[in-house]
């Protein structure tokens, strides 16, 4: 039997013309939909002076206000809810934080809509019914274990619900149960092909064939790598909590920017700073509008990832709209090891400590893993201290990081005064990872 190469070849290689009919009327009822069951909303659109009827057609997007985190935190936990709460079936969370988590509820509806693009991302990396695919991202409230989880099924594949972690029973997994595509971070991913090898294994040892890695930017070099320490082809996965999870784009054997399912997710290039939307092709911030999802619908929601819209042919024949790798982010957002971190989460849990704020946060990647190293200035009071009280000491602050970060950070206590004083803005973060 010939292999499938779409999950749904109708919405996938749509002719273009198509598919902006689809999304103008999916964009109208939303709009209505969401002005008539979200009172947070109206107000926004109140705020600018538009109403649904000065929306004429998707082309008039560019009226309407954005949202962001900020509405997320002040709508949370409910406020931005498009149903009640009966007809929700599932929540998830943004990863790592506590004091800035969004949480993003879906109908069934919405879980189908999300596990059917997680579904044409598997499809797109070559998997079938034929095939044993190893979740490792974490399951729970993070997006990705449960999404892929849910689009493996749908694709027919035999699942191994492993999360994250565990590396020695991942490994026993993946050779026992023949696994031939891997789902993790990237940096994960890599971290496996060492262990393989350090556990004796060759890449041509494993059944691999394809994996599919996102949720942190990673370069081309690290994809050769991968590739090269397993013994596969690596494609690309985007996506974010807010509009579903994992499969809002994904790569397909051209491995060469990521198709965005706009028949459910309209992207917008805009310049970061007006707001303004620039000419396909121009960098600047992603911002989606969630066409067809009911819970939780969020409109030209701003997602602080830059990256390049294109309409370019591509070879695999899908007709869906490429985004680029994102190329940064306009807030400070960080990504350690897949989790979502703000310093300002740092700097506060410093804070309730008793530290002043002198820090120095240090990222690097190596052998492809992140480390995370916070230098933190002891007050004089506490210099005095034994070593063995200034250990315990920096053993609570790292518990009461973990605990906010959901990451395990290397906390060194330093004398005082000994972190270097600017005289401009204070310089709190190293980040000696190149990911662009
Ligand atoms: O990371 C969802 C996900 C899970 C995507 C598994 C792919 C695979 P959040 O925790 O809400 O959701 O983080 C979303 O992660 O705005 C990007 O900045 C970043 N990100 C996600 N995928 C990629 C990628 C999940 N492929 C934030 N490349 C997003 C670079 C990515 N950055």
């Amino acid at each position: 039997m010939e292999k499938q190469k779409y999950y749904q070849p109708e919405l996938e290689t749509m002719p273009r013309e198509e598919m902006a009919k689809l999304q103008n009327e999916r964009f109208m009822k939303q709009l209505h939909r969401v002005y008539e069951k979200v009172p947070y909303y109206r107000a926004k659109m109140a705020e600018k002076g538009v109403t649904p009827d000065d929306i004429k057609s998707i082309e008039d997007i560019r009226k309407l206000p954005f949202l962001s985190k900020a509405d997320l935190r002040e709508a949370y936990p409910c406020g931005m809810l498009a149903v009640p709460l009966s007809e929700c079936v599932r929540i998830q969370s943004t990863s790592g934080t506590t004091g800035k988590r969004v949480v993003a509820f879906y109908t069934q509806h919405d879980v189908d809509l999300w596990e059917s693009c997680c579904a044409r991302a598997i499809t797109a990396a070559g998997g079938t019914k034929e095939d044993v695919l190893q979740v490792c991202y974490g399951y729970g409230l993070f997006t990705g274990g449960m999404g892929v989880h849910g689009g493996s099924h749908k694709v027919g594949c035999l699942t191994l619900p492993m999360s994250s972690g565990n590396t020695e029973r991942q490994i026993q997994f993946m050779m026992d149960l023949r696994s031939t595509i891997l789902c993790c971070t990237p940096s994960y991913a890599a971290y496996l092909g060492e262990a393989l090898k350090e556990a004796g294994y060759k890449p041509e040892d494993n059944h691999l064939k394809a994996g599919i890695f996102g949720a942190e930017p990673w370069t081309e070099e690290m994809r050769r790598d991968i590739q090269r320490s397993l013994g596969i082809k690596a494609y690309d996965i985007y996506g974010l909590t807010e509009t579903s999870g994992p499969g809002v784009a994904f790569e397909c054997c051209e491995q060469h920017g990521m198709h965005i399912n706009e028949d459910h997710f309209y992207p917008e290039i805009i310049d970061p700073d007006t707001g303004e939307v620039l000419p396909e092709g121009e960098q600047g911030e992603l911002v989606f509008t969630a066409l067809d999802k009911e819970a939780f619908p969020l409109i030209r929601y701003r997602t602080r990832d830059i990256c390049v819209l294109s309409r370019d042919k591509c070879s695999c024949g899908r007709t869906l709209i490429k985004m680029s790798k994102p190329r940064g982010r306009t807030d400070d957002m960080l990504i350690i090891r897949g989790v979502n971190v703000f310093p300002s989460q740092i700097e506060t849990v410093l804070m309730e400590q008793g530290y002043s704020s002198n820090y120095l946060i240090t990222i690097d990647r190596v052998n492809n893993t992140d480390t995370f190293d916070i230098d933190v200035e002891m007050l004089p009071d506490q210099f005095s201290d034994t070593v063995r009280a200034i250990t315990a000491k920096e053993k609570a602050l790292t518990d009461a990081l973990r605990t906010t970060l959901g990451i395990t950070a290397k906390v060194h206590l330093v004398p005082p005064k000994s972190i270097q004083r600017s005289e401009g803005k204070a310089k709190r973060l190293i980040d000696k990872r190149k990911l662009i």
